[in-house]
């Protein structure tokens, strides 16, 4: 059986691979749209001035919700109505120096005068932000990306198969999770692909040692939906994980048909809107919100030290202030109570793996 999970690993690496040119360039297109608040498209660029604060109580504003992003369209919610809006020239905000814009934000906009009948605004203030999922921007793009704002939780999606679940990128999520105040939890999809009990007993120090809720689906197969759907009612959450995980086949199996009854936000009410690829926010039936994202190959972690990244190994809690040295980095110092509890399997090998490559990952 173990043969089994090794070989699942080496083809959905080579199966990964293959497809791993097209990812990712979503969040580099949206940050295009919004660090800095800088707004530019292949044909003309505009830039946003972003000022601390909130707009002047004179200005008349609609508010709503950013649900999606399309080209440099953000499509904001309120009430009903969509209303497809650009940034002002001015843009209050309370963060300076992230993603200007991210789907999630609450905003304020001013309406278009609307002679064809379209709905039409221009954002002019964007909320604080209660959470969010970030990432470090690559390349030229390196600041923050903000994928989703405002939140309560992330379902980190893996798949058992197909491609094999990446615990390397998993305890990644968990820290972003931790720095953006978002609520992990873990779901497994693709079940019926692998023994259900070989990926529990793999993945124990998850459920065990840090307490976070794992549920494992078959959205080909319906199994796990109603449990998982259950979970996230009323809630709103954000899924997200590698690319072909079954992401927007769960979130099919959860809303599909009962949010187009209900006539809210549907797949319907995008279309035609050139939304090739982003963060989208479905209203769940019965309250509360499921977003959509792309898949992610990696995920850059954003605002953390090298230094501090002990802190957000939970399962390394009771272990370190036994270290020798204050400072240690549970590396190569001597008398390292993590080192020393990795040996005695009282701390999952694999975490501590997952921890050194961070730690290295982040003093590159
Ligand atoms: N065997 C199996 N296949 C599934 C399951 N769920 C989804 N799939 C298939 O996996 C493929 C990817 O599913 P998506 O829902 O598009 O995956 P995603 O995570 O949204 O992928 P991206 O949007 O690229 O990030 C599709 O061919 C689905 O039909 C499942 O439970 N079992
Ligand atoms: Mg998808
Ligand atoms: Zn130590």
């Amino acid at each position: 059986m173990k043969k089994k999970s090794v070989e699942s690993g080496k083809k959905a690496k080579i199966k990964q691979r293959k497809s791993y040119s097209q990812e990712d360039t979503w969040l580099e297109d949206m940050d295009v749209q919004s660090s800095t608040g800088r707004v530019q498209s292949k044909k003309d660029e505009t830039r946003t001035l972003i000022k601390k604060g909130t707009a002047p109580k004179d200005m008349k504003l609609d508010y709503g919700t950013v649900m999606a992003v399309g080209g440099r369209t953000w499509y904001v919610q309120s009430g009903t109505e969509i209303i497809e809006c650009l940034p002002a020239g001015t843009v209050f905000a309370m963060h300076e120096d992230t993603s200007l814009l991210a789907v999630g934000d609450n905003v304020g906009f001013e309406r278009l005068n609307d002679e064809g009948g379209l709905n039409k605004g221009m954002i002019v203030e964007v909320d604080k932000r209660s959470s969010q999922l970030s990432r470090k921007g690559i390349g030229k793009h390196a600041g923050e990306q903000v994928i989703i704002s405002n939140v309560d939780s992330i379902l980190i999606v893996m798949a058992a198969a197909d491609p094999f679940y990446n615990k390397r990128l998993l305890d990644r999520y968990l820290i972003a999770a931790e720095l953006g105040g978002l609520r992990p939890m873990i779901c497994i999809n693709k079940i019926e692909l692998m023994d259900t009990e070989l990926i529990v007993e793999d993945l124990s120090v998850y459920a065990e040692a840090l307490t976070i809720p794992i549920y494992f689906t078959s959205a080909k197969e319906h199994k796990g939906i109603e449990e998982l759907a259950q979970e996230l009612r009323e809630h709103s959450t954000v899924l997200s994980g590698p690319s072909g995980v079954g992401k927007s086949s769960l979130i099919n199996a959860i809303t599909g048909e009962d949010v187009q009854r209900t006539g809210e936000v549907s797949e319907r009410t995008w279309k035609g809107k050139h939304i090739t690829s982003s963060a989208r926010m479905f209203a769940m039936p019965g309250g509360g919100f499921l977003a959509d994202t792309p898949g992610l190959r990696e995920l850059g972690l954003w605002d953390i030290h090298p230094d501090d990244t002990a802190f957000y190994f939970h399962d390394f809690d009771s272990f370190y202030p036994k270290c020798k040295f204050t400072s240690c980095t549970h590396r190569h110092e001597p008398d390292c109570a993590v080192k020393q509890a990795v040996e005695e399997e009282l701390i999952d090998p694999e975490r501590y793996i997952s921890y050194l490559q961070i730690v290295e990952s982040l003093e590159e």
